[in-house]
């Protein structure tokens, strides 16, 4: 455990090197006893500084929820992060020039008609709480070189979260099987890679369940009008300027972008 004055000095680090797209060395480096903690406290002094600047949270997401990126990194439960409304892309174009190594990956998100408070929380409750689900594509951008970190690392860098475009196909999820919804994704034409909803913790509202459920344990919920990004049904793929990177989903329609 840290004092508070160097979880802020942390995530100060990482708000400049987003600002200035500045590669970090892994905080662990410096650091190696962080914990998870430590990661979610650094998060949390990250998130305040935003809303001091004047950003507002646009979503909560879901990270590592996939059974190869969690035995990749040797974890067991996935990680939160939050994406906030000057990450959320409206035009269709990914502006490279902002970031660092963007990565993207394809997800299924969820618009919440009820509060969700845990413990306790399930896959049904989610559902019955869920007013609309729609497809996002998000934008992953460690603040870390070559995306090298540890788990504590990448939650204080606020789970990698960079940018998100949102589908525009609204869906009642009583309307699909969300775990066999398909998706493929692919980038100038090329399929790079496909996936259904069952990859996201054998069911995209389990995930939604686990956030409400570890928001518990800090004394906090999901409310009404969340959104929420379930977590990546594809792997993250690599983005270079002039790439076109188009995906489909069963059901919810399709996103398309250009990188430039
Ligand atoms: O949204 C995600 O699953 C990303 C979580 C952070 C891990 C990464 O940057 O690959
Ligand atoms: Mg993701």
């Amino acid at each position: 455990m840290q004092s508070q004055l160097v979880y802020k000095r942390l995530a100060q680090k990482l708000v400049d090197a987003e600002l200035n797209r500045e590669e970090l060395v892994k905080l662990t480096a410096e650091y190696p006893e962080l914990t998870v903690e430590d990661g979610y406290r650094i998060q949390n002094e990250l998130v305040s500084l935003k809303l001091e600047q004047g950003h507002r949270i646009f979503a909560a997401k879901m990270g590592l929820t996939s059974q190869a990126k969690m035995k990749q990194m040797n974890v067991h439960e996935p990680i939160r992060g939050y994406i906030f409304d000057y990450m959320n892309i409206e035009d269709g174009i990914l502006p490279i020039n902002e970031l660092i190594h963007p990565k993207v990956e394809a997800e299924i998100a969820f618009v919440l008609c009820e509060d969700l408070a845990g413990p306790g929380i399930t896959e049904a409750h989610v559902l019955a709480a869920t007013d609309y689900v729609v497809p996002a594509l998000e934008i992953i951008d460690s603040r870390y070189a070559q995306f090298q970190f540890t788990l504590p690392d990448v939650i204080a860098d606020n789970a990698s979260s960079s940018r998100v475009f949102i589908g525009s196909t609204w869906r009642k999820p009583a309307e699909l099987e969300l775990d066999l919804v398909g998706v493929t994704l692919s980038i100038n034409g090329e399929l790079k890679d496909l996936g259904a909803g069952a990859a996201v913790l054998g069911h995209p509202a389990h995930s939604v369940a686990m956030l409400a459920n570890m928001l518990a344990r800090e004394g906090r919920m999901l409310h009404k009008g969340d959104l929420i990004l379930s977590g990546g049904i594809t792997g993250s793929h690599q983005l270079r300027e002039g790439d076109v990177v188009s995906a489909k989903w069963g059901g919810l329609g399709s996103i398309e972008f250009v990188v430039r």
